[in-house]
């Protein structure tokens, strides 16, 4: 009876190490988490971004890219207040080579990719003249 109990014991803990074994891949690759990457699409018409608002994991890197549907010249500027005043006093003709910002002229497909390292809120701007005072903006919040 004793050894009966032991072994009994055993295989369910066997049988615990087993399930954990198989499900903890499985809840760890269906979890959008740290490291996974994913693709927002932005619309820009009549001066604003299309949606304007979104919400992502921190470790998160995402592939934006942005439509202008406008007969004008506009910018995806992704960054904290800092970037954006640099760039809405700066004098860059055009944008491409840092991640996160990118020029798109009219009735083009532009995209720029960013990993968002650090929980917070960051802001998304177009410089063009009197664009952000416009309210060409939005906002990423990252979340732990
Ligand atoms: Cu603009």
């Amino acid at each position: 009876m004793m050894a009966a109990a032991w072994l009994q014991g055993v295989a369910r803990r066997v049988a615990i190490v087993a399930a954990a074994v198989i499900l903890v891949p499985i809840l760890l690759y269906a979890t959008p988490s740290a490291g996974s990457t994913q693709t927002f699409a932005i619309t820009v018409r009549y001066s604003r971004f299309m949606p304007a608002q979104f919400t992502v994991r921190r470790g998160t890197t995402v592939r934006f890219i942005i439509t202008n549907t406008d007969p004008i010249d506009h910018e995806f500027i992704l960054g904290d207040e800092a970037v954006q005043g640099h760039h809405e006093n700066g004098t860059e003709p055009t944008h491409g080579q840092v991640p996160g910002e990118v020029s798109v002229p009219p009735g083009t497909v532009a995209e720029t990719t960013y990993t968002f390292l650090r929980p917070g809120l960051l802001l998304i701007g177009c410089h063009a003249p009197g664009h952000y005072a416009y309210g060409m903006r939005g906002w990423v919040r990252v979340i732990d």
